[in-house]
């Protein structure tokens, strides 16, 4: 097998990512892509529908450190929402809501709340994307088509994936020839019009992990085989059974991964519990199957976290027994902090054969109790941190009982 070197993709180099950091960060691995049916290069955007993306936007750059780069909306012709472009390091999120009392966001917004509705994916190659994907049996949502302004074209695709969401599939380059725009054609460039206070954070989070999809009842292997069938993914090693059962958080998960791993989707199912699986709530509340969370990868998760709890962010929490707790200790061995200062920030820490990581989970973003964010450091570990599951659950649980859950 002849595999393509790793590299970094055209939007990690104007992040200024370096290549060695990113392999570290998101795990990436080299891989034979002319053999893959469906490549994909790498996250392209994750897009947003809320409640009020004025504000939310807002939010994004104060608190998360984001940085606006485009804007869509009446001033620009688009009369039915307004989008806001914004990024950190390599990651880009649109957070799309409904002006006109007509958009077809206000139905969206009215049966999830606040949620991820596209995860889109650059692709070299859109046409060859979608006719694997047709061949294999997906729902086609929109047929390539190339769309263009001033500043170039992109070709866009989209299929349908897990309950709402789709995967638009985005070839930025045509012909040899590079999309200049801020994000896509109807979108215009915009920076932030407030001038940040001293002190605001700065890029707390360079790329993105995993994003979490949630699925029905006995339908994981269903949507891991999607992922095989239709896009090519692999499995990766991770499994988790019901042998981690809490008391309500019963679930399955199975991991699944594009060629060169930048792109990982872990998969939940809910498994049957003594009360509720936090996977069927989330189901309760979003209403069908849905992104869960997103894993935000940073090099720096003290300052990161240090900052996001001074902005206001809540993270779950996790008791002292957890760091106090010997064997744990003993598994863990020596990481590049003291323990102490994992536990002062209620970092969890998971090690296994190929090294080991740092995570914290945020409270659920929005009103539902739907998707929240993961903060990721890796150390060579390329897992998910399984070790944590119990404790993680457990915390999850205590937010479960004070929301009244059944
Ligand atoms: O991505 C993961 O698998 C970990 C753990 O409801 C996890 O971040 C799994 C399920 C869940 C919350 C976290
Ligand atoms: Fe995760």
């Amino acid at each position: 097998m002849s595999n393509t070197a790793v590299e970094l993709t055209r939007q990690e180099r104007e992040a200024q990512l370096d290549l060695d950091q990113l392999k570290q960060l998101v795990g990436l691995v080299a891989y034979d892509e002319e053999a893959d049916p469906f490549p994909v290069t790498g996250w392209d955007a994750i897009v947003f529908v809320v409640g009020n993306a004025t504000q939310a936007a807002q939010y994004y750059q104060s608190t998360w450190g984001m940085q606006l780069v485009g804007y869509s909306g009446p001033e620009n012709g688009n009369r039915d929402h307004k989008a806001f472009v914004l990024t950190s390091g390599s990651i880009r999120f649109v957070i799309k809501g409904a002006v006109s009392p007509d958009s077809p966001l206000i139905a969206h917004h009215t049966a999830h709340g606040d949620g991820v509705v596209d995860i889109s994916l650059e692709v070299p190659d859109v046409d060859k994307c979608i006719a694997q994907a047709r061949a294999a049996g997906a729902t086609v949502v929109q047929e390539p088509e190339t769309v263009s302004d001033e500043l170039g074209s992109v070709r866009i695709g989209a299929i349908a994936a897990y309950g709402e969401t789709r995967h638009t599939l985005v070839q930025r380059t045509i012909d040899g020839q590079t999309y200049a725009g801020a994000y896509l054609p109807g979108y215009v460039e915009r920076t932030s019009s407030f001038v940040k206070r001293d002190g605001a954070p700065k890029r707390l989070f360079q790329a993105l992990d995993h994003i979490v999809g949630n699925v029905e009842l006995g339908k994981l292997d269903e949507w891991v085989g999607f992922y095989n069938r239709v896009m090519g993914f692999v499995n990766m090693a991770e499994f988790v059974g019901d042998d981690i059962a809490t008391d309500y958080s019963a679930l399955m998960s199975k991991v699944v991964a594009n060629g060169n791993h930048r792109v990982k989707f872990p998969l939940n199912e809910p498994a049957i519990a003594k009360k509720r699986s936090q996977i069927d709530e989330y189901l309760d509340f979003y209403g069908c199957p849905g992104a869960q969370h997103l894993a935000l990868a940073t090099n720096d998760i003290l300052r990161t976290v240090d900052e996001l709890r001074r902005e206001g962010v809540e993270f779950l929490d996790t008791p002292d027994a957890y760091y106090d707790d010997p064997e744990m200790r003993a598994r863990i061995g020596e990481v590049r902090v003291p323990i102490e200062e994992l536990k002062s920030r209620k970092i969890l820490v998971d090690r296994d054969e190929d090294g080991y990581l740092l995570q914290i989970f945020t409270k659920p973003l929005g009103d539902r109790p739907t998707v929240f964010f993961e903060i990721i450091e890796r150390h060579g570990s390329l897992g998910f941190g399984k070790g944590n599951f119990k404790a993680l659950f457990e915390s999850i649980e205590r937010e479960q009982d004070k929301r009244g859950n059944l």
